[in-house]
């Protein structure tokens, strides 16, 4: 590492003050998928969320989270989007064929808007698997999902085009 330089570091804190986030859940696995969205509200909450800034919309099963996600994160009413989900392979090739097309409509999702979707969907062999990550021994991964939220639209809020600092820098002088 060179001794002078000093790069500037960029980086989302963990505020979720003033912040607006939506959340996409999938009825199917339900189990699963209130506990994890219980723990990313958690996250949202604990880190200075405000009532009427966060918005839940429910959506049939995974394969359904890409267009929810997608008209929210379009909407402009949304700094961040949470897609909460969980797909268990069953006998058939069918969970192959979700796990993909959710993962890759989710990240489609964020691409085209520009606003960030966070990947809350487990994608697990056995029922106990999905436990183990919706609040047993491995954790919550919901609650992960809610922090990364923040930080991503905390950083996408710095890393947005120069002219809308300055008309946003100007509307707050005002
Ligand atoms: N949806 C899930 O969210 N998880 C699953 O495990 C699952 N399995 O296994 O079938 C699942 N299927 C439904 C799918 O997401 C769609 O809702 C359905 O195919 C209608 O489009």
């Amino acid at each position: 590492m060179p001794e002078k330089l000093q790069p500037g570091k960029i980086s989302g804190e963990l505020s979720a003050k003033g912040l607006r986030f939506g959340i996409a859940v999938s009825r199917f696995n339900s189990f699963i998928t209130d506990r994890l969205l219980g723990a990313a509200l958690d996250a949202l909450e604990r880190s200075g969320a405000e009532n009427g800034n966060v918005d839940v919309v429910r959506v049939p099963g995974c394969f359904e989270l890409p267009l929810a996600a997608k008209k929210m994160a379009q909407a402009g009413n949304y700094d961040a989007i949470v897609a909460i989900g969980c797909v268990l392979r069953g006998e058939t090739t069918h969970y192959d064929y979700v796990c993909a097309e959710t993962s890759r409509g989710l990240q489609l999702a964020q691409m085209d808007s520009g606003i960030p979707v966070i990947f809350c969907v487990l994608t697990c062999d056995t029922l106990e698997q999905a436990i183990d990550r919706a609040g047993l021994k491995g954790g919550n991964k919901g609650f992960e999902a809610g922090l990364g939220a923040i930080e991503m639209a905390q950083l996408s809020r710095k890393l947005r085009p120069a002219a809308e600092n300055g008309a946003a820098r100007k509307a707050r002088r005002k």
